[in-house]
Parts: structure tokens; sequence; C-alpha cells
């Protein structure tokens, strides 16, 4: 029996390519993701010049945008953020629902890890509580995620 697994902690970033796909609907919110993510991608290696950020006005939006990216042969990884907060929205189910499920399909489609940093949250304390509040930073947790994805999927057969 073999078994697999990177150490999510040592990923070298150096020479990885990554696109950031942030959406401005609770911009306060989803700024913040994003910051945490380069961050995290910078401290680990990843050369500024080779993240991409790119803005779309909400999280239904991610997906195509994430689908294009990863199609295009010159990202390792796309990082999806944004914040759906049901205070805000009757349609919150489609709209994180669709989210979800075309982020996961523009990664199934292309083989290219597309992550989910999107926050669901019923009210914006909770979705403030995890850019650096009591729930921890999901924004830093995406990127880190999306560094240790490349690193397994490269080891792969
Ligand atoms: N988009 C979000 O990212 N978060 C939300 O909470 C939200 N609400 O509340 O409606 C939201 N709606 C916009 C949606 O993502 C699309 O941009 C819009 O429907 C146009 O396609």
């Amino acid at each position: 029996m073999g078994r697999y697994a990177v150490n999510p902690e040592s990923v070298d970033g150096t020479g990885m390519r990554i696109a950031v796909v942030v959406s401005r609907f609770n911009e306060a919110v989803t700024a913040s993701l994003a910051e945490g993510a380069c961050r995290v991608l910078e401290g680990r290696g990843v050369d500024p010049e080779s993240i991409l950020v790119v803005e779309v006005p909400g999280a239904f939006e991610l997906p195509v945008t994430a689908k294009r990216l990863a199609s295009s042969g010159q990202v390792d990884a796309v990082i999806c953020l944004g914040a759906v907060i049901r205070g805000d929205t009757p349609h919150f189910d489609y709209v994180a629902g669709e989210a979800a499920a075309g982020i996961n399909r523009a990664a199934l489609d292309t083989g290219v890890p597309c992550v989910f940093g999107v926050l669901t949250t019923d009210t914006l304390d909770q979705a403030r509580d995890r850019i650096g509040g009591a729930a921890g930073h999901k924004g830093e947790e995406a990127a880190a995620t999306a560094l240790e994805m490349v690193s397994l999927l490269r080891g792969l057969p």
C-alpha cells in the first residue's frame, strides 16, 4: 500500500503562478480575503509578478472567471474569494450554491485546482470573524490550500 501527502506547512511556492479571483460584493470583507491570500502566497515564495488578481462583481461570477483562467495554461491554481451573506439576500442559496458548484466544475473540467474561498454566513459579523477574527482567516487558508494542491497534484500519477 502506498501513501502520498505533502506537508501543507512546508510547500514552497517558488515558480508557481496563481490567480486570485475576488468578488466586490461585500467588498469590506472580500478585500481582506484577498490581502490575506496574497500575503500567504508571497510569504511562501510566490513571486508577486506571478500573482494575477482579478475582480468580479459578485460570487456568482466567480465560476466563469475561474474556468477561463484555469483553462488558459498560464496559471497553476485559481483561488476564488467572495462573501455571500444570508441577511443580504433571499437568493443566498442560489448564489452560494452556484458559486460552489461552478468553481468545483471549473477545477474538474480543467484539472487545475480552483479553491473555494467563499464565505457563506448568516451575518456580516460571522464573515468578519473569518477574516482574522475568532474563526481564523479564510483568505490565508485558501492560499495555503492552493499551494498544497498544486504541489500534491504535481506528485500524483
Ligand atoms: N454576491 C455576493 O458575492 N454576495 C452576496 O451576498 C450577494 N447577495 O447578497 O446577493 C451577491 N449577489 C450578487 C451575485 O453574486 C451576482 O453578482 C449578481 O446576481 C449578478 O449575476
